[in-house]
């Protein structure tokens, strides 16, 4: 009888095991059997919609142009092409709306400015030198791509933009054989492109990696495609310090056109990408299909944790983009020209919500709610956040979160802060606390940004902010 007992309590005890480690690891979600298009790039509106683009030189894809067809004279595919190549996703529902572009965004760059209009340049062919930009709408609007007269001063394929300090103004730097970097808007009338040692001399410079660094400078690299296997190496740089160094550790495996997100706790996420190989075209494999998470701040050894892994492989022209309510949007993957569903890693038009272990039930208790935060911030400037939580217990943190361009592995203009915050103050049945803003626009550039209030490493839903001057 004792035996038996403890046989039953034993099983219990095995199956909430069993339970709790699916939450340890967090959990997958279809959130949208077809998307129409394979998203190559995307972007998080501050209206929580996500922007969605592929490029137009794949003959048809799977939904519709809203309105006329396009003519397009250089199109090398359809001259009449009467199928959308951009759309706009509801991740509350997975619905999708078809977006217009007129010429090709094939490999192209993009970037929020600070009223929110998500700007986005260059393109392969007829989209060379094309400056588009969309104003952004909730999920009932019907917001869409504008495309202007105004020319790049250089055509470019596969360059990175980033937003500067100085207000509405961005760098786009490189491009496939460009050796320079521009401004839009341009300074005066008539600028042109500056020349950069950097990303010259020859065409492997695709996507250099741009950041703006806290002192006010910004930084570029060369990337370059890499062959098999992929590299297990993880670097972590103070880049503004005096003496800038690398720290070099092994993460639990080797990807490779993978993508790093910020969390809304502080910590990175690795997800999508290839064990071996490189780009698309046959010539990657071995798809890595479980996401990694990096805490920065523990321990040597103790920073990686291996998460849930999903059954759709994510390859090349795949984008990871996260939402203000934690999830992380994964979509996109053609190794293929056109639109092949056939064979090894055929195009994917799935949508995937990723739910990080920090959304996962039995944090219900001890996940805070924000319940009061200003909408529009300056600089240095001193705001009280309220918040209610079931359960008080460890620290409390604000993170402010930048809403990058996603696209080839690389979230342009990607940035986390940790905001200033002093002692809580229980008001009613929830919390106060003052939070100080960051000191300048070197540090966050005037933009729309997502703000946390995390508990112990649990993350609030987020408020959308305006950085302001
Ligand atoms: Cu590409």
């Amino acid at each position: 009888m004792a035996i038996g007992m403890v046989g039953h309590v034993m099983v219990l005890v095995m199956v909430l095991i069993q339970i709790l480690s699916v939450d340890a690891q967090g959990g997958w979600q279809l959130l949208q059997k077809n998307a129409g298009i394979s998203c190559m790039h995307a972007a998080v509106t501050h209206f929580d919609t996500v922007i969605m683009l592929d490029r137009t030189n794949t003959g048809p894809s799977q939904i519709k142009l809203a309105g006329a067809c396009r003519n397009q004279p250089l199109e090398r595919m359809l001259k009449n092409d009467c199928w959308a190549h951009s759309s706009m996703l509801n991740p509350g529902n997975g619905a999708v709306r078809p977006l217009r572009v007129e010429t090709d965004t094939w490999c192209s760059s993009g970037q929020f400015f600070d009223n929110g209009v998500l700007v986005q340049t260059g393109g392969d062919f007829e989209g060379n030198k094309k400056i588009r930009t969309l104003a952004p709408c909730g999920a009932g609007g019907n917001c869409d791509w504008k495309e202007l007269a105004e020319p790049l001063a250089w055509g470019r394929w596969y360059a990175s933009n980033q937003l500067l300090p100085s207000r509405i103004r961005q760098i786009i730097v490189g491009g496939r054989s460009e050796g320079t970097y521009e401004f839009y808007p341009k300074r005066k009338a008539g600028e042109g492109a500056f020349p950069l040692a950097v990303v010259a001399g020859g065409a492997d410079n695709l996507y250099p990696f741009v950041f703006l660094l806290p002192n006010g400078t910004y930084r570029a690299s060369r990337t370059n495609a890499v062959g098999a296997p992929a590299s297990k190496r993880c670097g972590r740089i103070v880049a503004a310090a005096g003496n800038a160094g690398w720290a070099m550790e092994d993460m639990p495996m080797g990807r490779t056109m993978g993508d790093m997100l910020n969390l809304p706790n502080g910590e990175v996420l690795n997800i999508n990408g290839a064990g071996n190989g490189f780009q698309g075209w046959g010539k990657a494999g071995n798809p890595v299909l479980s996401p990694v998470n990096y805490n920065p701040n523990a321990a040597a050894g103790k920073r990686f944790a291996v998460l849930a892994k999903t059954g759709i492989p994510r390859m090349y022209h795949s984008t990871a983009s996260i939402l203000a309510d934690g999830r992380i949007i994964v979509a996109g993957s053609n190794t293929h020209h056109f639109y092949t569903f056939t064979g090894a890693f055929p195009t994917e038009l799935r949508v995937e919500a990723f739910s990080p272990p920090y959304l996962g039930a039995n944090f219900n208790a001890v996940r805070p709610v924000i319940t009061g935060a200003s909408g529009v911030i300056k600089y240095n400037q001193v705001f009280t956040m309220t918040f209610n939580v079931a359960t008080r217990v460890g620290g409390v943190t604000v993170f402010q979160n930048s809403a990058p361009f996603t696209t080839h592995s690389y979230s342009q203009g990607q940035r986390s802060l940790q905001l200033k915050t002093t002692v809580l103050v229980k008001v009613g049945g929830g919390y106060s606390m003052q939070v100080t803003a960051c000191p300048g626009n070197n540090i966050a550039p005037p933009a729309y940004y997502i703000v946390h209030c995390v508990q112990n490493g649990i993350p609030s839903r987020g408020k959308w902010v305006k950085q302001n001057n």
